[in-house]
């Protein structure tokens, strides 16, 4: 690592399982979500990580609610990097789940493989991954890989070495999932010295292990993701306000280990994303 380099935060503002019910604070409409975006980017997050909800809370892949999350996000003023889900939620069909690549998204997740996520099955075939790398690829987006168990990274050298796969990608690990590895150092070290070399990779650990996990990336040369899709707590029993809150503690996590936030612009160059196309409203105010 380069000492003092740039860290990239990126911000899950709602996911697809965290509820209202658990918090008040997560956002379902897309204008919630979008408010949601704005307040992490302007908090330091530099990329934003999207799903989208239906106005009951339940997940969403559809493409509507993605265009109007982006279409929103850009009306306000906010340069965020924007990155839209292809897991969606367990349970939806791989067609449900490519919904969210609309116009306006820059980044998009590839899941490397099928595993348990809690009671359920989250499935990710390899043909399915492969499908969806190709479909990134013929939109010119830039793949965030999700690796959640140490035999995904096998599967990120399968999908390189057959060309399925080639840079700039971005690996996010993803650790503390019930059913994938958990989120301890030493499996965070383990996964990082098996990346293959020159991978900019981060780190989302889930629930009260983000905190921690965000500042051994920052000591090890990775970037962070934090906000509510993986954690709804600031301090045991104390609810965030908003993904902005944990940003914000990043940013403070990242300043004190030396590593000032990248700006949109800082992270699309380190992410190797084209700078984003000017934006014109497509939204209606009526
Ligand atoms: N909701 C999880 C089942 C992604 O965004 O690509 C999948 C997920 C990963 O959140
Ligand atoms: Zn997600």
């Amino acid at each position: 690592m380069t000492v003092g380099a740039k860290v990239v935060i990126a911000a899950a503002v709602v996911g697809a399982e965290v509820t209202r019910e658990q918090s008040p604070h997560v956002p379902y409409t897309p204008a919630e979500i979008a408010r949601a975006a704005v307040d992490a980017g302007r908090a330091g997050a530099a990329v934003v990580h999207l799903h989208a909800r239906w106005p009951d809370g339940r997940p969403s892949q559809d493409p509507r609610h993605f265009r109007e999350i982006v279409e929103r996000i850009r009306d306000a003023g906010s340069g965020v990097v924007l990155q839209v889900s292809t897991g969606g939620a367990v349970g939806m069909s791989l067609d449900e789940r490519l919904g969210a690549l609309v116009d306006g998204a820059e980044m998009a997740t590839l899941n490397l493989g099928t595993m348990n996520f809690g009671d359920a099955v989250f499935l990710n075939p390899r043909p399915d991954v492969v499908a969806v790398a190709a479909r990134l690829r013929a939109r010119g987006l830039v793949p965030e890989c999700e690796v959640y168990d140490a035999g995904m990274l096998d599967t990120l050298r399968w999908l390189l070495e057959r060309d399925h796969l080639a840079p700039p990608y971005h690996v996010q690990l993803v650790l503390g999932v019930p059913g994938g590895m958990s989120a301890s150092e030493r499996n965070l070290r383990f996964l990082v010295e098996g990346l293959p070399a020159e991978t900019a990779w981060s780190v989302a650990g889930v629930g009260r292990a983000q905190l921690p996990m965000a500042e051994l990336a920052l000591a090890l040369g990775g970037h962070v993701r934090v906000g509510l899709e993986d954690n709804l707590y600031v301090a045991k029993g104390v609810l965030a306000r908003g993904s902005d809150e944990l940003v914000a503690l990043a940013v403070e996590r990242a300043l004190r280990a030396g590593r000032a936030p990248a700006t949109p612009e800082e992270a699309r160059a380190l992410l190797g994303i084209r700078a984003a196309k000017p934006h014109v409203s497509g939204i209606s105010t009526a």
